[in-house]
């Protein structure tokens, strides 16, 4: 059974995963709210009626930790950021229709009861667990208290994620090398007892829901592996003061869970469902049901082969999120909600990330451009909302450069959509005083209503960047069509073909304006209000784009400025001062207690040596690697042959200016697959920030390293 097609006739929510209020917004953030907001827009328009939800993530360790570090009661700090948030999101025109917060009543309520419905479905358990602690604050050490090795690909992890390697969520216990983030010092195992979510009942339910997921690829690919093999328990609670208590009486007799509160994931996803209650409450239900949406049908009689009584009938749930985060909303979410008689998403969207200049955005180097930033420089944000929803296909990292911006800004903005509407409004206020008296063209007609066809299949789809594209798709039409008519030349020679071109223009002009207001709402409200058109384009359908504009209008001024190229040299050299200015300070701390590792004591012969070949080579072509933030695939050419060979340089150099880079490669290296590419050697580097080895004179490729 599959999904009916949008517009369905019950409600939908659309929701994006919940900001930790643990820092300042960035680019990279904006990108999965910006995809959400476009997203509803795209789908109210089509007719659908449609939440768009949020709210911030104030349990957990991310808060605890960077609340303990600035001296501060992690409330305070995580609602100083929830209110900096509520009002930096409208800032980009990211309008939630409901913007809550985890610690709030309803999100506490609705997750005990969640709870409560699992200890009664007999989901839940207990068992004795090792956590890790710290011996000298004598404290346990939960998630981000503690640092290690990942047992699944040997990065370096955090307590709950391995967020440098395999993005694999760790249990309580998982980390091998368990180090303490407050003291540094190794940590110990203690035993302590825990309630655990037991996610093999759901097996067979996942396994079923997966089939019938939407979204992108990445979502509904990566989760069939975790939930092939047996799942392990998720532990839903946490040896913490800060967070949202395990529920009294939901386990009967037992007073183990009193001093545990619930795992910052258990309560983070159900504010979705809060979130969504908080709107239907405020709007009241007659105009939306958050229980349509989040509640099986009535009706329905649950037996336990869900696929034979899965139904349609609940809303339509949309999850956008960051690509991080799919086993959190494709494993554990589900099952969640299913365990306590709740509907399953229908959808979920998981983005790629974005980098800076070429390389990966990274806070703790500052290379990151700030939602604040973006805003103090005086920027429309219709213009980043364009920049980052053309930049890829959603499931595909972006790269945000000053310059791209201002290329594509430039380009795409002022010199296609702007020149278009300013010719054709311009041209149509100064000779017609607005619309001239003629029907629109049959081409023309057919060549919106292809545009409105291609709207709605595009949010069918969940094609974010299809549908940012098509405003500029018909501004190309309309400034070929200008090109080609010449209509200035028209107005003597032929005032009636005059006329009609000016007529097409300001009905493509119009429809300009329709298409564009998921992605540019601010600027298409403008331009509606050009037209001499009433009321909000945001309230309009989609097919006003064929309806007649306004007989008249006035003069219109620039709808797009140019940005100038002295403001993004600023912005740059901004940007470039303050990631010198952190990796300064980092390269202070390596000279001052820089850990050398100690020599190995163990002495080799010529021969073990004259076993490592080592050559002369040369980087032919650097590109990323899907869903690996760190590494590049290399073509290295060593002379005798070009080899493939995958790399973690992706955070540390720039992609873009590796090709041409002389490096030595070890040659006879064992292969390996490494995130399904094929790698063939090793490029030598030294230290953190990777710095290659190379020759300093003429050695050709593929001369040995001796
Ligand atoms: N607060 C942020 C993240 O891991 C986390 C998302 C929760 S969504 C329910 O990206
Ligand atoms: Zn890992």
């Amino acid at each position: 059974m599959s999904h009916d097609d949008f517009p369905t006739d019950h409600p939908a929510v659309v929701t994006c995963g919940l900001p930790y209020a643990n820092g300042d917004l960035h680019v990279g953030h904006l990108r999965t709210y910006v995809a959400g907001d476009a997203l509803s827009r795209g789908l109210r328009r089509i007719g659908q009626q449609t939440a768009f939800v949020c709210g911030s993530d104030m349990h957990g360790t991310p808060v605890a930790v960077n609340a303990a570090e600035e001296g501060v009661e992690p409330r305070e700090f995580a609602l100083d950021y929830h209110d900096t948030y509520a009002e930096t999101f409208p800032q980009f025109n990211v309008e939630f229709d409901n913007y809550g917060h985890t610690d709030d009543e309803t999100n506490t309520e609705l997750t005990q009861e969640f709870v409560r419905s699992w200890v009664d479905e007999g989901h839940v358990h207990e068992k004795e667990i090792e956590v890790a602690w710290d011996t000298e604050e004598d404290q346990p050490l939960p998630d981000r208290f503690v640092e290690g090795t990942c047992p699944y690909c040997g990065e370096q992890a955090r307590g709950d994620e391995c967020d440098e390697g395999c993005q694999r969520h760790l249990e309580p216990g998982d980390i091998e090398d368990p180090v303490s983030t407050i003291t540094g010092n190794p940590a110990e195992y203690r035993t302590r007892e825990h309630k655990f979510l037991r996610l093999a009942d759901f097996q067979e339910y996942l396994q079923g829901f997966l089939d019938r997921i939407e979204g992108t690829d990445n979502a509904k690919n990566q989760p069939r592996e975790w939930v092939e093999g047996e799942l392990q328990d998720l532990c839903i609670t946490r040896d913490m003061d800060w967070g949202i208590d395990y529920p009294a009486g939901g386990d009967e007799g037992e007073d183990t869970a009193e001093d545990l509160v619930l795992y910052v994931w258990v309560d983070a996803p159900i504010e979705y469902v809060a979130s969504t209650k908080q709107y239907s409450e405020r709007v009241g239900a007659d105009e939306y049901d958050w229980e349509q949406v989040w509640k099986i049908d009535g009706e329905t009689e649950h037996g336990t082969e869900w696929d034979d009584d899965w139904t349609d009938e609940s809303g339509d749930v949309v999850h956008v999120i960051g690509r991080d985060i799919i086993q959190h909303h494709a494993v554990f979410w589900p099952a969640m909600l299913r365990g306590a008689g709740y509907n399953e998403p229908r959808s979920i969207l998981a983005t790629g990330f974005v980098g800076i200049d070429g390389k990966a955005l990274s806070t703790s180097r500052n290379r990151a451009v700030w939602a604040d930033e973006y805003l103090d420089a005086g920027f429309h944000p219709d213009l980043f909302r364009y920049y980052i929803a053309t930049g890829a296909g959603l499931e595909t990292d972006v790269d945000f450069s000053w310059d791209r911006f201002a290329e594509r800004v430039n380009g795409e903005l002022v010199g296609n959509v702007g020149n278009f509407i300013n010719r054709a409004l311009l041209f149509a206020a100064r000779n017609y005083d607005g619309t001239p008296d003629a029907a629109v063209s049959e081409d023309v007609r057919d060549r919106i209503e292809e545009t409105l066809e291609s709207f709605e299949t595009a949010v069918r789809d969940y094609d974010v960047r299809t549908l940012a594209e098509l405003a500029t798709g018909l501004s190309d039409y309309g400034n070929e069509y200008i090109q080609r008519t010449e209509p200035w030349h028209l107005l003597d020679e032929d005032p009636s073909e005059a006329a009609q071109v000016i007529r097409d223009c300001v009905q493509l002009a119009k429809a300009v304006a329709v298409v564009m207001q998921p992605v540019l709402p601010g600027k298409a409200e403008r331009l509606w209000g050009q037209l001499g058109e009433a009321g909000s384009v945001a309230d309009v359908s989609l097919d006003t784009a064929l309806e007649a504009p306004p007989e008249t209008f006035d003069e219109p001024d620039q709808l797009f400025e140019q940005v100038e190229d002295d403001h993004i040299a600023e912005l740059n050299e901004e940007l470039q001062d303050r990631v010198e200015e952190a990796s300064d300070d980092g390269d202070d701390a390596d000279e001052a207690d820089v850990d050398l590792e100690p020599l190995e004591t163990d002495r080799i012969g010529f021969e073990d040596f004259e076993g490592v070949d080592m050559r002369v080579g040369e980087i032919v072509t650097a590109e990323s690697v899907e869903d690996a933030d760190k590494l590049l695939k290399l073509e290295v050419d060593i002379g005798h042959e070009v080899r493939q060979v995958v790399a973690g340089l992706a955070e540390l150099h720039d992609v873009d200016e590796l090709p041409g880079t002389r490096v030595i490669l070890l040659a006879n290296m064992e292969q390996a697959t490494i995130f399904g590419v094929e790698s063939n050697g090793m490029v030598l580097a030294a230290g953190d920030e990777a710095d290659l080895l190379t020759t300093h004179e003429d050695a050709p490729l593929g001369t040995r390293v001796q």
